[in-house]
């Protein structure tokens, strides 16, 4: 459903609830009226412990994210765009500052990043996505390389993707806050999984190791949430 269906839908069943804000919800999205929402995190700040400390988590949600958050609601108020879906706003990210793009991309990127992490994840994925991860990469083992030196080459702050391009599965890496649902990357497409490698990401636990916390991430991947976006 996009935003303008939903809130049509929300005004026939209001009748009862004028006061409440229409809330537009998505795995990797929360719009409550025309505010971006973090999503809940949904396990506790320690919960992917020994993998990701808890101060990490701690301050990455509640500083970092927050920070993208509010400074995104901002700078979309100010261009009027507050509010809409962010797929729409990224499709056109060039027409807009960069404010709008980094704090937005950081506002999206971490709501999937917590998505796509579980207390109860690692292990491998199974069904569709298995196979096209084998088909595409040959194993899953060979597609676990080649993730993790993408996520151990990007140079400086950014992130490692798997992403769905043109109904086929693709490593990508993008800088800052860029993302590939964005027109300004080069390398477009649906994001299912992504691993932060900013130094706040890991830098308290792991230092400079960054491949220490690219192998520890395989630990917290939530398959199951990954093959849900696979299928849509
Ligand atoms: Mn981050």
């Amino acid at each position: 459903m996009n935003k303008r269906t939903f809130l049509k839908t929300s005004l026939f069943a209001g009748a009862g609830a004028i006061l409440a804000a229409p809330v537009f919800s998505r795995s990797e999205e929360r719009i409550v009226g025309d505010e971006f929402m973090q999503k809940p995190l949904g396990y506790e700040y320690d919960a992917l412990e020994p993998y990701i400390d808890a101060k990490t988590m701690e301050l990455h949600y509640s500083k970092h994210h927050a920070g993208y958050t509010a400074k995104f609601n901002a700078a979309a108020k100010e261009a009027g765009i507050n509010g809409l879906p962010v797929r729409e706003i990224f499709a056109n990210v060039s027409k807009y500052s960069s404010a709008i793009r980094n704090n937005g991309g950081g506002y999206y990127n971490h709501n999937l990043f917590w998505k796509v992490m579980s207390p109860d994840g690692g292990g491998q994925p199974d069904g569709e996505l298995m196979g096209a991860i084998e088909k595409e990469f040959g194993s899953f083992e060979s597609f676990k390389e080649q993730f993790s030196k993408a996520a151990a080459t990007v140079f400086g702050s950014g992130w490692a993707w798997l992403i769905l391009q043109d109904g086929k599965l693709k490593i990508t890496q993008t800088s800052n806050q860029d993302n590939p649902l964005m027109d300004i990357c080069a390398e477009k497409g649906y994001p299912l999984l992504t691993i932060d490698v900013w130094e706040h990401a890991y830098y308290l636990n792991y230092q400079n190791m960054r491949t220490d916390y690219i192998t520890a991430f395989w630990n917290v991947v939530n398959w199951e949430e990954v093959g849900k976006r696979f299928k849509k």
